[in-house]
């Protein structure tokens, strides 16, 4: 066996290990064209050739129960998708890192910059760029299996891993989700690849105007404030509309809801 045969087969085995831990969705993305947007630090991925992407799809029904609010459900699900988020990228760094590969998981939900609303990496371009979906309309990464009802994790590594690439943009002419959307956010614009920036495709300030309207306000203590002053955060930023109208969401065998 050759050195490519080796890695692919070693990539192989990889992605079945994430789906046996309960990944639905696994893909490898280049590290190289993820320079191009925003990171924090800014050099986070020197050290990284690869970025594993893993999804974990939401129970159907927990978007079937949204009508025209998100629901304390959703809210506590979401959470729970975070946590199996960040052990899957736990247990995948880990067995990369076995195996002498330099590996580094990222939270699933971290907001590292609070000015900007920014994460360390953006999961959904790493997402697209491993071929698990496209950008939709929504903004959100869409899946043929699980529309925009997946939540997203990465795993940056060193280990040479075969790369999968983007796949095409299946939204069309397809406006449900801006349809869907309370606050009128979504401009209703496709992408062929991804949009330059959010307000390329929605209307920001709208869309976290709306999740502020049913968050609820808790004072916490920042990181970032030496003086230990409580800092109000926003800690119930979700809504859930756009991925519920999503046409995508509803096509799996076995996840028909009863709409
Ligand atoms: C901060 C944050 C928010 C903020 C700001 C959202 C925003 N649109 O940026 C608020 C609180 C408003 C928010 C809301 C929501 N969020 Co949020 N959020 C994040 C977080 C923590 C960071 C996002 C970030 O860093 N953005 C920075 C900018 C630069 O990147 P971006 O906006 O993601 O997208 C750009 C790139 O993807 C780029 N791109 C795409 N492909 C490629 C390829 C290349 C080569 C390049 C260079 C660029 C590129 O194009 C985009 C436009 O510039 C991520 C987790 C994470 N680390 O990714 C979750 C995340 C994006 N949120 C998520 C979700 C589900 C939501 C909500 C539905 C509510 C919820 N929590 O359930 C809403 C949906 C709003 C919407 N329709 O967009 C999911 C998305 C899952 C999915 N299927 O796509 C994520 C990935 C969390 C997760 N672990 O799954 N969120």
């Amino acid at each position: 066996m050759n050195e490519t045969q080796n890695y692919e087969s070693y990539t192989n085995v990889l992605k079945e290990k994430i789906k046996e831990w309960g990944g639905d969705l696994v893909g490898v993305a280049d590290a190289e064209p993820l320079k191009a947007q925003p990171l924090d630090p800014p050099d986070l991925l020197e050290p990284f050739s690869r970025a594993v992407s893993i999804a974990v799809s939401l129970p159907w029904a927990t978007f079937g129960e949204i009508k025209d609010k998100p629901t304390l459900i959703y809210e506590n699900v979401y959470q729970t998708a975070n946590r199996v988020l960040d052990e899957l990228a736990f247990k995948t760094a880990k067995t990369l890192g076995n195996d002498e590969f330099y590996s580094l998981p990222i939270p699933a939900s971290q907001v590292t910059d609070e000015k900007n609303w920014y994460g360390a990496i953006s999961h959904k371009a790493v997402a697209r760029m491993a071929g698990l979906g496209w950008q939709g309309k929504n903004l959100l990464l869409i899946t043929r299996q699980y529309g925009s009802t997946v939540r997203l994790v990465t795993v940056l590594t060193n280990a040479p891993l075969v790369v999968d690439g983007p796949v095409e943009n299946r939204c069309g002419k397809c406006t449900l989700c801006q349809k869907a959307c309370p606050s009128g956010a979504i401009r209703g614009v496709g992408t062929k690849n991804h949009y330059i920036d959010r307000n390329e495709a929605m209307f920001f300030d709208k869309c976290v105007a709306q999740l502020k309207k049913h968050s609820i306000m808790l004072e916490t203590y920042s990181l970032k404030d030496e003086n230990r002053e409580p800092t109000p955060t926003y800690h119930k930023l979700i809504c859930g509309l756009c991925i519920k109208a999503c046409p995508f969401g509803r096509k799996p065998k076995g996840r028909a809801g009863k709409e």
